[in-house]
């Protein structure tokens, strides 16, 4: 395959477009994707919900559990999390075919900035998790997660000690912590100004380098 067989595509996963296009009616947080998205209009507006039909996932598993919700100031990077995760055309350099029961591709090693890392760690830090890999091992009986027996909930910052761990664990290696900042052009943002999309260009280069 050439370099540019994996710029400017789409996953093959649960809700993603089959090509990614321009899509006038993103939702909230996923609206910076509007120009070039592989998420409908309807999967951007579900990924702002706790256990929307996207994945029936419930953010405040600990809820039920006695302890707060989950902050509105830690929420905001699980939804831009999906925006990126559902909505992103370049993230092909990192797709890979995997035997799943819901996807037929996923993503592995994404370069995240350490900014954009270190800053959704910060923000959920005294948030509550029974669970370091939200991808599996849950309890599904009543149609979402909750913790399983023997999981305690605990600060965020206790079962993730560093940013590093919280982006690499909790979506089975998605992301790879790097000491690449915003500005370098070396690294994935999952957050950026709406319009001007600085992945594509991050894409091309890994792209290349990966032959
Ligand atoms: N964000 C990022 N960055 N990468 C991702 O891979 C990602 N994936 C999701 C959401 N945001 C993401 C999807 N989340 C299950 C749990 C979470 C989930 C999708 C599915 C789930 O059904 N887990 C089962 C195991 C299912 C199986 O592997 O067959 C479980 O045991 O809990």
């Amino acid at each position: 395959v050439s370099a540019g067989d994996v710029l400017n595509i789409c996953m093959d996963a649960k809700h993603h477009k089959t090509n990614p296009g321009p899509e006038d009616n993103l939702h909230g947080q996923c609206i910076p994707w509007k120009e070039n998205a592989c998420c409908t209009s309807n999967t951007s507006l579900e990924a702002h919900k706790s256990m929307s039909y996207l994945y029936t996932f419930n953010w405040h598993h600990c809820h039920p559990l006695g302890f707060p919700k989950m902050s509105e100031r830690c929420l905001r990077h699980f939804i831009q999390d999906t925006c990126l995760y559902e909505c992103s055309p370049n993230l092909g350099p990192w797709i890979r075919k995997v035997d799943s029961s819901w996807r037929k591709e996923r993503i592995l090693f994404v370069p995240l900035c350490k900014d954009d890392c270190q800053q959704w760690w910060d923000d959920c830090r005294l948030d509550y998790t029974c669970k370091s890999n939200w991808h599996k091992g849950w309890n599904w009986t009543t149609g979402t997660n909750q913790c399983p027996k023997n999981t305690h909930c605990l600060r965020i910052d206790r079962v993730f000690h560093t940013a590093k761990d919280l982006c690499e664990n909790i979506w089975s290696n998605s992301f790879k912590f790097t000491d690449h900042d915003n500005t370098s052009g070396r690294c994935i943002r999952m957050w950026f100004d709406s319009g001007k999309n600085p992945n594509g260009a991050v894409a091309h280069l890994y792209a290349k380098e990966m032959g």
